[in-house]
């Protein structure tokens, strides 16, 4: 299998993590890709259309993309059960998009930052991303702990990865600052190898 990577991808991040967590990394060889919305650079457009990372090349049929399908796809190849059945893939899933929407949010306020030209900044637009990014990590510290704190799930690496995206991209923000058990949990999870071998560079 062929993995479209970026070294700063958080998304690209949760395939990578996973591979480690279920012994795949071996089956894989990373390529380097990417590109932006406004210069698809070295973005696989053949394998992902929208040209973004991660995109998956695989023996047994088409390119996968987004992270969410290939996440699920390795889960399965692996049967490493990191989605679990029943209520448990709900809530995992739910949890996975909580973190994905932070992701999302948190790398538009990026983009928009990098990518526009200083003129056309829209202050209001950017503090409504990170509105999104509050919220969320709310919900994740006030609704989900008892699950981030269950055994290891793909909502946890998520969660982790999006946490992770927070701190190298969003430091100066103090998330930690009002949400002590997320943060202490952040704290453990991030000891984990596959955190510390996919540390964004
Ligand atoms: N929903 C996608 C998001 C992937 C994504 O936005 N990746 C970024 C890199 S962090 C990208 O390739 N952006 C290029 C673009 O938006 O054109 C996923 O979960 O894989």
């Amino acid at each position: 299998m062929r993995l479209y990577h970026s070294p700063t991808s958080p998304y690209v991040r949760k395939v990578m993590v996973l591979l480690h967590e279920t012994g795949l990394l071996p089956q894989v060889t990373l390529v380097t890709g990417s590109g932006s919305p406004i210069d698809p650079g070295t973005a696989p457009l053949e394998a992902n259309p929208l040209g973004k990372v991660p995109a998956l090349e695989r023996p047994d049929g088409p390119a996968l993309y987004d992270s969410r399908v290939i996440c699920r796809y390795l889960d399965d190849l692996a049967q490493a059960g990191l989605y679990g059945t029943g209520p448990a893939l709900w809530d995992r899933l739910t949890i996975e998009a909580t973190a994905d929407g932070i992701l999302d949010a948190a790398l538009l306020m990026v983009y928009e930052w990098r990518l526009r030209p200083e003129q056309h900044r829209y202050d209001p637009w950017v503090e409504g991303q990170w509105a999104k990014v509050d919220r969320a990590l709310d919900t994740l510290e006030s609704r989900w702990m008892a699950e981030l704190r269950g055994p290891l799930d793909a909502g946890q690496i998520a969660v982790a990865c999006a946490l992770g995206y927070v701190d190298f991209r969003h430091d100066a923000r103090g998330w930690r600052d009002t949400r002590p058990h997320l943060a202490a949990w952040y704290g453990e999870f991030a000891k984990r190898p596959s955190m510390i071998e996919t540390q964004p560079a």
